[in-house]
């Protein structure tokens, strides 16, 4: 049986092989819940950078740049790091190149994994379904909060868990964690989470409608996947059911 296994820090990643894995990278608030709406607007690739120089330096290949550091916009970038920006209409059809605090870098080190799958809430169900029709085993990586672990992420991977079951089997004990953490929290889930670290954060920010809006689920039907160092919309059935 296929096996989904959670890391709940990208510095616990070295403890995982991936290299026979699809990772599901997962930083709900914010960066991969950005990625997955800008791609569903219609965002034609999205390059993700750890360093913020080398992003800043796609802007004269013609490439929008996007991105936060510790949560506030970075000074000269097109675009900051809410799902609100990704939304413009202006954003339609461009390529993105972005940096974020803990998702890019998340991103960046599961580059070994056979596939890596770009999770949140918004299209949570279309992921499971991608999921499901692989035969894969799954590895589910938390982006955190520079190396520490976030409720946010951990609750996601609880929720994705969930959402793999009866097809799928424990790899460790850290998905039944996360399920149990998720089933406990689900039924008030803003709340649960606007008492959470990060969200303190942004609210001090003023970042305050991100956060409703990361955590409703299935708003969108797309699946984003990195592919060439380009994360893109992979959102056709044939290529779902590969
Ligand atoms: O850490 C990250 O990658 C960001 O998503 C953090 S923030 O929500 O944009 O502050």
């Amino acid at each position: 049986m296929k096996t989904v296994d959670v890391c709940l820090s990208p510095d616990l990643l070295h403890l995982h092989k991936v290299s026979n894995k699809i990772v599901v990278v997962v930083d709900i608030l914010r960066a991969t819940s950005c990625m997955t709406t800008g791609i569903a607007h219609g965002v034609n690739s999205i390059i993700p950078f750890a360093d913020m120089e080398e992003c800043m330096l796609m802007s004269a290949k013609g490439f929008l740049t996007a991105g936060e550091r510790n949560g506030k916009k970075i000074d000269g970038f097109d675009l900051g790091n809410s799902p609100y920006d990704y939304m413009d209409e202006a954003v339609k059809g461009q390529d993105v190149a972005v940096t974020t605090t803990n998702g890019t870098r998340a991103i960046e080190k599961s580059k070994g994994a056979v596939e890596v799958v770009i999770g949140a809430f918004l299209n949570i169900s279309a992921v499971a379904e991608y999921l499901r029709a692989k035969n894969m085993d799954v590895l589910i990586l938390c982006a955190g909060w520079k190396g520490k672990v976030n409720l946010e992420d951990s609750l996601f991977a609880g929720a994705l868990s969930e959402a793999l079951k009866p097809d799928f089997e424990h790899a460790c004990d850290a998905p039944m964690l996360a399920e149990t953490s998720y089933n406990f929290m689900k039924h008030d889930i803003v709340a649960r989470v606007q008492s959470s670290s990060h969200a303190k954060r942004l609210n001090r920010l003023n970042v305050h409608k991100d956060i409703e809006f990361c955590l409703k689920h299935d708003e969108y039907d797309v699946v984003p996947v990195l592919q060439e160092g380009k994360i893109v919309a992979l959102n056709n059935q044939q290529n779902r059911n590969q």
